[in-house]
């Protein structure tokens, strides 16, 4: 039996949102209480706490409720960080969620934020869904914020030598735009953020956090996500 006095985390394995939190969450060591959903079946509890209706959502131990990937990041490095990814200086954590925010384009809505690279993502991965988009076109768009990237990945990372929370908060979605036609990616002309996606792919963070769960229905215990170790970074 998992205690009952850890975090609930609704999650769905293949959301990059979702797959940033429970890094973060992997990253500070906290236990929480995995409950694995479907987007077409979010079970009630997960609707109750939070009824705009995306994953992942957080529920602590005293009722309150996190829904934003973001904020549960934030949340779970500041109780522990034992590997230094927070940014120290507020000028230093403003810039990281500044351009944090420009790849997630997350705003008061459920949609992306128009001029963000996760606008352009969807519009490429599921262009035939919004009225309008040209797949190519949309890929061209979401390319100038990856080219902008690759310099500030000669240090290796998103913010210097070591990774940090813009490298673990914008990758998922990079890796969703390479998986969308990773052939054409593969022989884009830029060799640090491959590197560096690959990088990602192989951590120990990421590679954690992808364990697959059983779908979680009411009444039923939850999973564990694994708790780590030894430092990792
Ligand atoms: N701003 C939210 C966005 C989360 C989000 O859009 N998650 C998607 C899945 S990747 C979702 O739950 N969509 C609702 C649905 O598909 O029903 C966050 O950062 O947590």
């Amino acid at each position: 039996m998992i205690p009952d006095d850890q975090p609930i985390l609704y999650s769905f394995r293949r959301c990059p949102f979702a797959m940033r939190a429970r890094v973060g969450i992997y990253l500070a060591g906290i236990e929480v209480r995995l409950r694995e959903v479907l987007l077409r079946a979010k079970p009630a509890e997960m609707l109750e706490a939070s009824p705009k209706g995306t994953v992942p959502v957080m529920v602590l131990p005293d009722g309150q409720v996190l829904e934003e990937s973001l904020d549960i990041m934030l949340w779970a490095l500041e109780q522990s960080d034992p590997e230094g990814v927070l940014p120290k200086e507020a000028r230093a954590r403003d810039e990281m969620l500044s351009l944090i925010n420009r790849f997630d384009g997350v705003n008061e809505t459920t949609k992306p934020r128009v001029g963000s690279f996760k606008y352009h993502l969807d519009r490429y991965k599921y262009a035939t869904r919004h009225e309008g988009a040209k797949a190519e076109i949309e890929r061209a768009a979401a390319l100038i914020y990856l080219k902008e990237l690759e310099p500030r990945l000669e240090t290796g990372f998103v913010a210097g030598a070591r990774p940090g929370l813009a490298d673990f908060a914008i990758a998922p979605f990079v890796r969703q735009f390479a998986n969308t036609d990773r052939v054409w990616f593969d022989n884009q002309p830029l060799p640090q953020l491959q590197d560096w996606l690959t990088w990602f792919l192989a951590s120990d963070p990421f590679t954690a956090i992808m364990e697959k769960y059983p779908q979680w229905r009411t009444g039923e215990p939850e999973q564990r996500l694994p708790v780590k170790e030894s430092p990792i970074l």
